[in-house]
């Protein structure tokens, strides 16, 4: 890993001791499958009710709530885009999921925060070039911020962990 603040761990975002974790949530942050489903379900019930609370979210944008049962003291709910082919401008939409997690994460005083590979699964998004937008956006944030301190790629499999692998050591 040729940068400090940046850290790649394989397994489950739900059991991580930080300061933040990244939803892959939808357009209604009301829940739903895959990892969004997953942490619902790990920080329990209140977090619907606060999640309610925030009448959705635009594809790009983030919203921040408590960590609830987690260990992670926050929850920055992003909605990365559907995967169209790339007509959509999806590799914009994504990068700025990014961007507007980290900003919200530094105006949180977030000093660890925790990424899955956002738009990577049910949504369709080609997870290499989605790797390659994670870690670029993540160097160009934190090579002008000093916050957030650390930065960790959470991959769920072998292959999207030696996808980041291979970009993060280049
Ligand atoms: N920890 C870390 N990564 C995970 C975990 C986990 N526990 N579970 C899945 N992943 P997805 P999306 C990885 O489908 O594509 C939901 O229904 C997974 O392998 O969760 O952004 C929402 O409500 C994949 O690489 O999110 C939306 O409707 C990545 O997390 C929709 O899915 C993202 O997969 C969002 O789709």
């Amino acid at each position: 890993m040729k940068n400090k603040r940046i850290e790649l761990i394989k397994g489950d975002i739900t059991r991580l001791d930080v300061d933040a974790v990244v939803n892959a949530a939808n357009n209604s942050l009301l829940g739903g499958g895959g990892v969004d489903g997953a942490i619902h379900k790990a920080a329990g019930p209140d977090l619907y009710k606060e999640c309610e609370s925030l009448k959705g979210c635009i594809t790009g944008e983030a919203k921040i709530t408590k960590g609830y049962k987690l260990k992670a003291r926050h929850i920055i709910h992003t909605v990365g885009p559907m995967w169209y082919g790339g007509y959509r401008d999806e590799p914009g939409s994504l990068a700025s999921c990014y961007q507007s997690s980290l900003k919200l994460a530094k105006e949180n005083k977030i000093k660890t925060i925790a990424f899955p590979g956002i738009s990577t699964g049910v949504y369709g998004f080609p997870k290499d070039l989605a790797a390659l937008i994670a870690i670029n956006e993540t160097k160009r944030f934190i090579n002008r911020h000093s916050l957030p301190e650390k930065v960790i790629f959470v991959a769920y499999d072998d292959d999207n962990y030696e996808t980041y692998r291979k970009l993060l050591d280049q």
